[in-house]
């Protein structure tokens, strides 16, 4: 098991508190990207919670591993992770896409401590993450460069350039992550554009392709992130997720973007169901 029982039940906490405190942010801010936040939330947790060798007094140290949030429209799913970490006060959260906030509904790095790049347009963060393991290659850094990116984001361009820049210089420092929750903005992903057969894409492209049947367990993403750090090729994850995932009534909604207070105590009251089944769920293989 690549994780400890009580790591297990840390990172199912944590995961459970992160979506509460993402669901009260969009409240705050009035409307935002909950589902595509919600299918990556779990990948999130065990990142910052587990594997990125990161310190958070520290935020510009040099050898810290880097994440870059590709998919840079779920800052309302991000943000909490940051100020939860303490990175900044938990009441910015409070002030999320309001007018002059330090927390924007596209994070910028000049504002957000421990944020290691403006991210929003999508297809601009694998070739950004490309650069940084490239450059910590040449100068003998050790650190790793992690990479979340949507399934619909897949359609820009750039990333399949940045894929091949990564094969040709053979880094395994930078570790891609797609969040297949099969959705975008314009509905499901293999109606909007075709990106199906992903993993083949990749493979041709010269990546060790790690499936994650369910990018919403921990022990999965776990031995997903393992098998990553262990390759001396590069590798990509492709996580299948659920949008909306811990809120019954937004699961697999493309279009879910936004709520009132009023929804927020089942919002909440749903999450807390989603993560007891899960957990028994998981026990009951445990024991
Ligand atoms: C270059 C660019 N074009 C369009 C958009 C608008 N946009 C924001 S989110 C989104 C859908 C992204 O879908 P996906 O990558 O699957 O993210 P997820 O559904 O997982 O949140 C689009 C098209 C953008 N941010 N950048």
């Amino acid at each position: 098991m690549p994780l400890e029982r009580e790591e297990f039940l840390m990172l199912e906490q944590k995961a459970r508190d992160l979506r509460k405190l993402i669901i009260k942010t969009v409240v705050w801010a009035g409307s935002s990207h909950i589902g595509g936040s919600l299918s990556a939330i779990d990948l999130l947790t065990i990142l910052y919670y587990k594997y990125m060798n990161i310190d958070v007094s520290i935020p510009d140290w040099e050898d810290r591993d880097r994440f870059i949030l590709s998919k840079g429209h779920i800052g309302v799913g991000f943000a909490p992770v940051l100020a939860d970490k303490g990175y900044f006060p938990l009441h910015w959260l409070e002030t999320f896409n309001h007018t002059h906030s330090q927390l924007g509904m596209y994070l910028d790095k000049n504002k957000v401590p421990g944020l290691d790049a403006s991210t929003g347009s999508l297809g601009h963060g694998l070739p950004l993450a490309f650069g940084l393991a490239l450059s910590a290659w040449l100068r003998e850094q050790n650190f790793r460069t992690y990479c979340l990116l949507g399934d619909g984001e897949s359609n820009e361009g750039s990333n399949w350039e940045a894929a091949m820049a990564i094969s040709h210089y053979n880094l395994s420092n930078v570790i891609p992550i797609i969040d297949r929750n099969h959705s975008m903005l314009d509905g499901c992903t293999e109606e909007a554009m075709g990106i199906e057969p992903l993993a083949d894409k990749w493979s041709a492209f010269g990546f060790h392709v790690i499936d994650v049947e369910d990018g919403n367990d921990m022990y999965q993403l776990a031995t997903a992130i393992e098998a990553a750090h262990a390759a001396d090729i590069p590798s990509v994850i492709i996580m299948q997720t659920k949008k909306g995932c811990g809120v019954a009534h937004m699961t697999d909604d493309n279009l879910f973007a936004g709520f009132d207070s009023e929804k927020q105590t089942q919002c909440l009251k749903d999450i807390d169901e989603y993560h007891d089944a899960r957990m028994r769920r998981k026990m009951e293989l445990i024991v």
